[in-house]
């Protein structure tokens, strides 16, 4: 059988309609509202024949699949490859890339290692990390939101409460765009990634290893759950390695987003500094209203249904976070950026046994930079066009220029 993307060819159920497009197109991920729209208006789940796949992309379709674990699996991979008939990249992820009762226990340590109770422990130095950060750049005239902000912050937090001793930005940030657009199909995108990734996939083998790791951070709860039998210790490694695939990009671009959001709706960042209890809220609005992880998908793991329609064995579908974010049959006035909005329901942590593990970690880092930034930050200025940087399942920007006024 000759595989389309490393997944079986799918002849969809003719009550299917088809949308004949490629989502993976450099215009669609620069620019991805008109298919998210052509997406959710074509119907409840579509077919596109350039991948072979199916898509759903309206709320409550993307909700309902991406959260039912027992007929749209995991294991068999996130992204277009089946890893029951190819090969991964890598050996899978055994939190993200697993179903229960697999899933069950490894969830369980990340869970623990990432909980409110050991997030808060980091805030004082979120806080301090940020304070001295915003404090260098309010010097500056002018400044990238990406790389010395968004990517700033992420990459001296998070090692240190991971506990790493190694230290190199610029290879976690490449592992997380490396580990995003490997989920797409084999496009320039995932090549070029494919090409860095024996390198960058080894550094960060080697800095999962136990002796790498401090006593006192995250990474050492992980193995210190190893210690108790929970898991094995190859295992420890592997969750460590988790943490550095998922936990770096993706809150460098909530960050990047968050401040491409502000700066470009100046009333929203005054109402934010009036009102800092909007600050939560504000994070929440950022994530729906631009999709950090646009896109991941699920296997049809037997046959099974969408919206009615039969969906067979083996269907790869393509769950549009993004579009769901943005379906106004939801949201009411979606393409209104409102931080009193407190979206609560949205897709931008998934939904479900999968639902973003590190999410409490995420609204600790982005509360510290948004309430350092509204005490000393008067006014948050575009200084130059935004420019994206196209990722198979990221939406993120490659730089924001911007100019910071003091209070
Ligand atoms: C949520 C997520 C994204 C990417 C990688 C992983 C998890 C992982 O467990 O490796």
């Amino acid at each position: 059988m000759t595989l389309i993307e490393g997944h079986r060819p799918l002849t969809p159920d003719a009550s299917i309609p088809v949308l004949d497009v490629d989502p993976y197109a450099l215009d669609v991920l620069l620019d991805p509202e008109p298919f998210y729209s052509a997406l959710r208006d074509a119907g409840p789940v579509v077919y596109i024949p350039r991948y072979q796949v199916l898509a759903v992309g309206r709320y409550d379709e993307t909700r309902q699949t991406f959260s039912d674990h027992e007929n749209f699996v995991s294991s068999r991979g996130v992204g277009l490859n089946d890893f029951k008939l190819e090969k991964p990249w890598r050996a899978p992820s055994i939190i993200l890339e697993v179903d229960p009762p697999d899933h069950t226990r490894t969830r369980k340590v990340m869970s623990k290692a990432l909980s409110p109770k050991v997030v808060r422990t980091m805030m004082d130095d979120f806080i301090a990390t940020a304070e001295a950060l915003v404090d260098r750049l309010l010097e500056q005239s002018e400044i990238d939101g990406v790389a010395d902000l968004a990517e700033a912050f992420p990459t001296t937090v998070f090692p240190k409460a991971v506990g790493m001793k190694d230290v190199s930005p610029r290879h976690l940030v490449d592992y997380g765009a490396i580990v995003f657009n490997a989920v797409g199909p084999d496009n320039d995108l995932r090549r070029h990634a494919m090409a860095r990734a024996p390198e960058v996939a080894a550094w960060i083998t080697a800095a999962c290893a136990r002796d790498r790791l401090t006593d006192d951070g995250i990474g050492a709860l992980v193995y210190q759950a190893a210690d108790a039998g929970e898991i094995t210790p190859e295992e420890a490694a592997m969750l460590v390695r988790s943490f550095l695939s998922a936990g770096v990009d993706t809150t460098v671009t909530g960050i990047g987003n968050a401040m491409w959001c502000l700066s470009r709706n100046p009333d929203q960042w005054e109402a934010l500094k009036a009102d800092t209890s909007l600050i939560r809220p504000c994070f929440e609005e950022v994530l729906r209203y631009t999709s950090p992880v646009h896109t991941f998908l699920r296997t049809a793991n037997l046959d099974t249904q969408i919206a009615g329609h039969p969906v067979p064995e083996g269907a790869k579908v393509m769950c549009v976070l993004g579009a769901a974010n943005m379906d106004p049959a939801k949201w009411g006035d979606p393409q209104a950026f409102r931080v009193d909005r407190k979206p609560t329901g949205h897709m931008a942590f998934g939904a479900g046994i999968h639902g973003c593990v590190g999410q409490n970690i995420a609204r600790g880092e982005l509360e510290a930079v948004l309430s350092v930034m509204a005490r000393k930050v008067a006014r948050i200025e575009p200084a130059g066009d935004a420019v994206w940087r196209p990722n198979n399942a990221i939406r993120a920007l490659d730089r924001l220029p911007l100019k910071l006024i003091p209070n």
